[in-house]
């Protein structure tokens, strides 16, 4: 026998389903049952491979040439089956088309475009507190996490006001369907034509204000580096990523306020803490909880052998509270070192939006520090079951001014 061979075990055989409506509502037991029984299990229910350590998440979204992201980054393989809509050419690419995509969005979020949005974003933050301290009691999702990222990124990428509220249906479709076919997903797809109909029509250059973020990817189709059809699959990728997620790292942020009393005091002793609190909400309790990659070969991960054009299923949310990385994992401290954290992927295909995201985030909660007194939750929190976003469907809190 090689070294190789003597190395490589045989995967976890997992009875559990991590899409489930059990698991989805209280994931974090799940996780450490895998990360401690190994570090990949398979499924026999999903075909598929999970992985759940830190290391090993890092490593298959590291290595984009093996672990790839061509066939769909959910459960569905796009070499067997036919995805729900065209591909993301960013999202569902690998370079060299990816490198050609993710250059021309990345220009829309520089830091002297996130500079010229910071006014705005701040403004819309505080008249947002404002009203959340006018009402006192409120929903934290309804009336405060659906609010403002609805808002502000489509104002910036210069979508029209009227039929926004198709934008979380379509995050919906989009994030349940990175999971298995199940009754999440059917659910998603009650009101799918109408919903994608408008999403189509409004990623049309004409659809689009002349000075945001849309048209500076149209202005690239000018300059030859996209064509006008990668444009709109381009503005799609921006209303397919950058509301559902953001929504949802509201939702859960403002839920760690309300839960964790001493850490919603630190912040609001220093408002300066928003930005690295926001980022450790991520840690903690982050909205994407996993991503799928697809093997170009067989190849060996964390001592198992895997064979080629399998799924492997990378649990970033589990990376994220894996003990092998972090002090105390299942504890939330605005104050921690939390680079290295997972929320926004890592790799080439890491969040392309993250400047956007974070300039929402630390504008929304850095007011809130500000202004707020005390935080505490005024009823209990109802999820939302996603098969990838963790996500609350209410979340009755109270708010009192400083
Ligand atoms: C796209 C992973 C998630 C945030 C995401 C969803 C959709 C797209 C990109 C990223 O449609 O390109």
């Amino acid at each position: 026998m090689t070294q190789t061979e003597k190395a490589l075990s045989k995967p976890v055989q997992l009875d559990i389903d991590p899409f489930s409506i059990a698991a989805l509502g209280d994931p974090y037991p799940l996780y450490r049952a895998m990360r401690e029984a190994g570090p990949v299990h398979y499924s026999s229910r999903y075909d598929c491979y999970f992985v759940v350590r830190h290391d090993d998440v890092q490593r298959v979204l590291g290595e984009w040439r093996t672990f790839s992201s061509a066939a769909g980054v959910g459960l569905a393989n796009f070499n067997k089956e036919r995805p729900w809509r065209p591909p993301s050419i960013v999202l569902e690419a690998d370079p060299p088309l990816h490198t050609r995509t993710r250059t021309v969005l990345a220009r829309t979020m520089t830091p002297g475009v996130v500079r010229q949005l910071r006014e705005t974003f701040e403004r819309e933050a505080e008249l947002l507190i404002d009203r959340m301290l006018d009402m006192g009691a409120f929903d934290g999702i309804a009336d405060f996490a659906e609010i403002y990222p609805t808002k502000v990124f489509p104002d910036a990428v210069g979508l029209p006001a009227k039929g926004r509220e198709n934008l979380l249906p379509y995050g919906s479709m989009v994030f349940n369907s990175f999971g298995p076919r199940n009754a999440l997903t059917e659910a998603a797809f009650a009101n799918a034509d109408a919903v994608r109909g408008w999403i189509m029509a409004n990623c049309a250059r004409d659809a689009l204000s002349k000075d945001g973020l849309g048209a500076m990817i149209y202005a690239a189709v000018d300059a030859g580096e996209v064509s006008e059809d990668e444009a709109g699959m381009l503005v799609r990728s921006f209303l397919s990523a950058g509301v559902d997620t953001t929504v949802n790292a509201f939702g859960n942020m403002l839920w760690c306020l309300a839960t964790f009393p001493d850490q919603w005091r630190k912040l609001r002793e220093n408002p300066g803490l928003a930005r690295n609190a926001f980022e450790e909400s991520l840690r903690f309790e982050g909205p994407a909880q996993c991503f799928f990659r697809t093997t170009m070969d067989d190849v060996e991960v964390g001592g198992v052998q895997i064979g080629a054009n399998e799924k492997i299923c990378c649990f970033m949310a589990s990376a994220n509270r894996d003990p092998r990385r972090w002090n105390n994992p299942d504890t939330f401290d605005i104050e921690r070192k939390v680079v290295g954290h997972m929320g926004f992927g890592t790799g080439i295909h890491g969040c392309v939006g993250q400047p956007i995201a974070r300039l929402e985030g630390e504008a929304v909660f850095a007011a809130l520090a500000r202004k707020a007194g005390t935080i505490e939750l005024a009823g209990e929190p109802v999820r939302q079951y996603n098969n990838v976003l963790r996500a609350f469907a209410s979340l009755p809190v109270r708010v009192t001014r400083k």
